[in-house]
This record gives structure tokens, C-alpha cells and sequence, in this order.
């Protein structure tokens, strides 16, 4: 799988440039250490430039007309079609899911651009009878501005696609930082946004890390608009910093996520579904199950079959065929999670399986960590209340229906949530009283599709969602127009 690293630079004004300060980073693959690429390490100049070139495209890019820039993004899409099987590998080395996953996450982008180049010709706004006579209303979406764009690593196709494509066809002009730990896929992303067609400074790309570049992006005057996803604690941080210039800020955050599995429930499809969604990207999603909460009268055969089944899970690199589950993103992320395994213990979780860092078979070259169940957890442990972005997930038993939902909402984030259940009106008690922006019936906590809105209740955010037509009030703000040809003056709420 290796090529050669290579040594990129900064898109700015359509421009590849290096950083002002010239320094440099390398992004590292996580399955053996191998460097992927040098980047550069930019600071708050580079940001500056970038959002120069972005407010000076947006003065034409704002009267492109909307269907012409569904185009772009329509070719955009088939050109991300084309090359998603060498964005599948690039991801597989750079950011670890298994190539499967990474195909996925490609796929992801393909569909949200496909679906978001239709938008072109839709950006519905509203006709409405006025209350004078010789008069026409009406309000339509008008872009914003420049958009600051901040993404996480581990989706680092579709996430940027999830933001970076309806603020185009919306109108704006974007500067995008990638997450340090995935550039070089942020910068094939915007590559083959400009090779779609996307005019010079519409999209800039600024490469290195939050404190110097995602700092001045959320505090520079001239970005209105800020969409992150990350952790609560840097979006706290951003909207902290962006109160002052009263941005618009869309923050997508952590998760908590719980699968119900109710006695009911057909238990192999349960099994399969929480395997997939507590170890799958090994278990780095926001939407990942860290939680399992389990009627008593299925626990222990539930937890049998769980460790049995995570126990023959095979990890690796994710190009390899037979892998199941890839390396975590890095050391940290490998130290944050054992810590955790640390601290169930400490509470007095029971450890059914895993727990340790996976080592031999080559295994010690990158960060891999082993599928790691915990059992008879209390709802208020810290494992089944924090995010661990990571393979563990926690079982809690219960006693009923209506315990099992007190339990479920019993966090601080509201993502996605689940319910194994045959029974008609629990499945639907459960649609409405889970207090989370997604739910699923028989089926795990993952598997977003990119016509539907996405985001969650709580702590998860601001009350924002991205994806389906929830996306574009992100990327627009309403203008009402009032008509009047009457010829002469017509006072509203008083004539
Ligand atoms: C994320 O983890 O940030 O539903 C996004 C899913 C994916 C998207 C996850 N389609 O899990």
C-alpha cells in the first residue's frame, strides 16, 4: 500500500501555498507509523489570506445562479464516484477504518453531493398572500458569507462534504480546516472540488491544528458563519470565542449513544447490530454504542453471546481483507481509552472482555486496542456517562420498559439511540420519548443517511442539524420581501 510521502501545501485564492512561518507537520498512518504526507503547520496569516480570498470570491460567487453551482457540485460528485476506490485506501492508511468503512464514508460524500446539487434548483423560499391589497410577499434563503469549516478525522470524506457542499450551492465561500490527524484527505477533498470546476478562492483549504488555525478561524470578523464537528469541549470553546462577533455557530459534538434490547427482542439481529455499531470504526463515531442497556431477562445470554462474538473479532490494518476492526486514531486516543478501562474498573464495572492494547502480528506498530465489553454497569459510572471514542462499550441491565428509558436518557448528550424490540407500541413509546436527534428501530445506533436531518438534543449541540434540508439553515438566512404595486403608500397594521 505504500507510496511516497509527499509534501503538500495550502489552497488559497486556488493557489497551492506554504504556510507563512514555513513550518510543517506530518500526518502518520495509524496501522504502522508509515508517513503519509507533510503538511503545513499554518497560523493565524494564513488563515487571514484565506479568508481574504474567500470574502473577494464571494462577491461573484454569491450571483452565480444556484443551479449553476448544483452543477459544479453535481460534477463534483461523479468525480468523487470515480475515485472512490483510491479515496478508500488513502483512508484506510491515513485515517485506519477497515477499506470497507472507508468506502462508506467515501459514499457518504457521493450521495450528499448528488442530493445537495438537486438543492441547486429547489432553495425553496415561501409566497404568502399580503394583507394589503396590491401586494406580493415573499422570503427566500440568502447566503452568508464566508463559512469556517472544522472537521474531525474520523469521517474525513463525508463530514467535510456534509458542510463544505450546501455552503456552496447555497452561495458562500468556505475556508476549510481538515483535522490534523487527516490532511491529506482534506486536501484530495478540495482538489477535486477544483477540478469540478469550483472557481479560485471559493474554497481554500488552511492545513495544522485548532489552537492556531481553528482559533483564528472562529474569531476572524469576517467569517459569519462557523460549523465544527468535535468534541463538548471545543465546542464550548468555539462558541466562547465566537459570542463576541454574534456568530452563527453549528456545533455537532459528542454522543453517549444506548441500544434497548428488550426481552422481545431477536437477539442474533441485536448482537449484530451492537457489534457493528460499538466496534465499527472502532468505535470512533459520534453515533458508536457505548452503552447497552439490557432487559434482565435477556442480560446474561446477551452478554454470552456479545464477548463471544467480540473475542473473535480479528484487528489489523484496515487494507487488510480479513480485518475487522482497525487502529484508533493515535497514542492519545489509545491512552484516553485505557484509561477508561482503568476507571470501569475503579467504579467496580465488571471487564467481560478486552480492556488491553492489542499487541504481536504487527499489531505493535500502530494503536490498536482490543474490543473491550464491561458488564454490570451502573448508569452513573463514568464509562456509561463520558465519551470514549473508542472499541468499549457498557452493559447495564434493567428491569423494564420504562426503567430502561429513564436509563437511556440518563446522560448529558442526546445523538442517536436504539430499540430491539417485536412489540408494535413500545417501539413507538420509544420513537417518542428517547430524547435524542436520531433514533432507530431494530437497528443499531449508526447508519445515517444524507437526506435526513443529522445532529442531536443536549449536549450534542446547539440545536442545529446538518444534512437533508435541515442543512441549509445553517448555510442561509431568511430575507422577507414585501411588493407593493398599488402606487401609492400602504401602511401594514394600520390601513
Ligand atoms: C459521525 O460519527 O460523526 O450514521 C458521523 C453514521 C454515519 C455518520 C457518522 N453515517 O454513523
Amino acid at each position: 500500500m505504500a507510496t511516497a510521502a509527499r509534501t503538500f501545501q495550502n489552497f488559497i485564492g486556488g493557489e497551492w501555498v506554504d504556510a507563512a512561518g514555513g513550518e510543517t507537520f506530518e500526518s502518520l498512518s495509524p496501522a504502522t507509523g508509515e508517513a503519509i504526507g507533510t503538511f503545513p503547520r499554518s497560523g493565524p496569516e494564513d488563515v487571514d489570506r484565506a479568508v481574504e480570498a474567500a470574502k473577494e470570491a464571494y462577491r461573484s460567487w454569491r450571483l452565480v445562479p444556484a443551479p449553476k453551482r448544483g452543477e459544479i457540485v453535481f460534477r463534483f460528485a461523479a468525480l468523487v464516484a470515480e475515485h472512490k476506490q483510491e479515496l478508500a485506501q488513502l483512508m484506510t492508511r491515513e485515517m485506519g477504518k477497515v477499506i470497507a468503512e472507508a468506502g462508506g464514508d467515501v459514499q457518504e460524500a457521493i450521495d450528499m453531493s448528488y442530493y445537495m446539487a438537486g438543492e441547486g434548483r429547489r432553495l425553496h423560499g415561501q409566497t404568502t398572500p399580503s394583507e394589503l391589497p396590491d401586494k406580493f410577499n415573499m422570503s427566500v434563503r440568502m447566503p452568508i458569507g464566508v463559512v469556517g469549516v472544522i472537521t474531525p478525522w474520523n469521517f474525513p470524506i463525508a463530514i467535510p462534504s456534509w458542510k463544505i457542499v450546501p455552503a456552496l450551492v447555497c452561495g458562500n465561500t468556505v475556508v476549510f480546516k481538515p483535522a490534523n490527524d487527516t490532511p491529506a484527505l482534506g486536501e484530495r477533498f478540495v482538489e477535486l472540488l477544483s477540478e469540478a470546476g469550483v472557481p479560485p478562492g471559493v474554497v481554500n483549504v488552511v492545513h495544522g491544528f485548532g489552537r492556531d488555525v481553528g482559533d483564528r478561524i472562529v474569531r476572524h470578523p469576517d467569517v459569519p458563519v462557523v460549523t465544527l464537528t468535535g468534541s463538548r469541549e471545543t465546542g464550548v470553546a468555539v462558541l466562547e470565542a465566537a459570542a463576541d462577533h454574534l456568530k452563527h455557530v453549528h456545533l455537532e459534538l459528542g454522543g453517549k449513544n444506548g441500544i434497548i434490547v428488550m426481552e422481545d427482542a431477536d437477539l442474533e439481529l441485536a448482537v449484530e447490530g451492537i457489534l457493528w455499531s460499538a466496534f465499527g470504526t472502532s468505535g470512533q463515531r459520534c453515533t458508536a454504542a457505548s452503552r447497552v442497556i439490557a432487559h434482565e431477562r435477556v442480560y446474561d445470554e446477551l452478554a454470552g453471546r456479545l464477548v463471544a462474538a467480540a473475542e473473535r473479532m480479528r484487528l489489523g490494518p484496515g487494507w487488510e481483507p480479513d480485518t475487522d476492526v482497525g487502529p484508533v486514531i493515535n497514542r492519545k486516543a489509545l491512552d484516553k481509552i485505557h484509561s477508561y478501562t482503568e476507571i470501569g474498573q475503579d467504579e467496580g464495572a465488571r471487564l467481560l472482555t478486552g480492556g488491553e492494547v492489542a499487541t504481536g502480528n504487527g499489531l505493535d506498530r500502530g494503536f490498536f486496542y482490543r474490543p473491550t465489553i464491561f458488564g454490570d454497569v451502573e448508569p452513573q459510572m463514568r464509562i456509561a456517562q463520558e465519551e470514549i471514542f473508542g472499541p468499549t462499550t457498557a452493559l447495564i441491565r434493567v428491569r423494564d420498559f420504562d426503567e430502561a428509558i429513564r436509563v437511556a436518557n440518563g446522560i448529558r448528550f442526546g445523538l442517536s439511540s436504539a430499540i430491539f424490540t417485536r412489540d408494535v407500541n413500545r417501539a413507538f413509546r420509544a420513537m417518542r420519548d428517547l430524547e435524542t436527534g436520531i433514533t432507530y428501530v431494530n437497528a443499531g445506533t449508526t447508519g445515517a443517511e444524507v437526506h435526513l436531518p443529522f445532529g442531536g438534543t443536549k449536549d450534542t449541540g446547539n440545536g442545529h442539524r446538518e444534512a437533508g434540508q435541515a442543512a441549509l439553515d445553517v448555510f442561509t438566512e431568511w430575507k422577507s420581501i414585501y411588493v407593493d404595486y398599488s402606487g401609492r403608500l400602504q401602511r401594514a397594521q394600520i390601513d
